[in-house]
């Protein structure tokens, strides 16, 4: 017998990725030697939001989540047979150089986040930089903001495959009660079981020319107007995460 559907069983049909706690610390240094590296599940990069379907060198890409109760740690393991880093100025237009993108929406609520800390769309850079759209402090500008502190990432070549990089970030969790005029005052989430959290990854991959040739994420978003360029202001074409106990706990 087929159930009416209710907006709310369609919010509940939103797949949920299961991430598991570390059991063991995670250095961050662009190494996946890291025990509780084996803790998480591969899951791939291949949806492409922007351009056409790149070849295997051109992009490929798969991550893996484990969290603490400090952080959300992520290993990416990205195939790009360009590094490209057009815009030495991080806060301009940084979508259009070779770039990580981790999307966090630390209490799920889905909605619009382009000029409020509703979400955060991390743009981690080749430096290793977090670029992210804050509040408008003029109507008719953007104010495109460096978060360094809530990204700690590195990244290195790997040796195993031509192109391929090893890249782990530590993601701090802010709430949208973020103050970035004093940052001080704001202080990440304690993480613990049972958190849901709004999350997405995604790479601009750009091997040389104006504007990014593809960016390829980690979930279907389906088009408005045609575009698929969606995440970086609407929060609610995330995909969702649970934190989980780790192995054997
Ligand atoms: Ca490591
Ligand atoms: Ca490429
Ligand atoms: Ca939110
Ligand atoms: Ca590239």
């Amino acid at each position: 017998m087929a159930e009416p559907q209710s907006s709310t069983s369609v919010d509940s049909e939103k797949s949920t990725l299961a991430v598991p706690r570390a059991n063991s610390h995670i250095i961050i240094d662009g190494n996946s030697s890291d025990k509780a590296w084996q803790q998480g599940n591969w899951q791939l990069l291949n949806h492409v939001w922007v351009g056409d379907k790149p070849s295997r060198e051109d992009f490929s890409g798969r991550y893996k989540l484990v969290w603490q109760s400090d952080a959300l740690y992520l290993m990416a393991e990205i195939v790009d047979d360009v590094l490209f880093d057009q815009h030495p100025n991080p806060l301009h237009r940084y979508w259009d150089d070779d770039a990580l993108e981790i999307f966090i929406d630390e209490d799920a609520s889905g909605g619009d986040h382009t000029h409020n800390f509703n979400a955060f769309a991390y743009h981690v850079a080749l430096d290793n930089q977090s670029a992210d759209m804050g509040p408008r402090e003029r109507d008719d500008k953007n104010n495109f903001l460096l978060l360094n502190h809530h990204v700690e990432s590195v990244w290195r070549r790997s040796t195993d495959e031509p192109y391929k990089m090893i890249w782990e970030a530590r993601i701090l969790i802010f709430d949208d009660s973020y103050d970035y005029k004093n940052p001080n005052n704001s202080h990440p989430k304690t993480l613990t079981v049972g958190k849901k959290m709004g999350f997405m990854l995604a790479y601009c991959d750009n091997d040389g020319s104006q504007h990014r040739e593809h960016f390829i994420g980690s979930h279907p978003i389906t088009p408005v107007d045609g575009d698929m360029n969606q995440g970086y202001k609407n929060a609610s074409v995330f995909a969702e995460i649970t934190l989980l106990k780790g192995d054997n706990e």
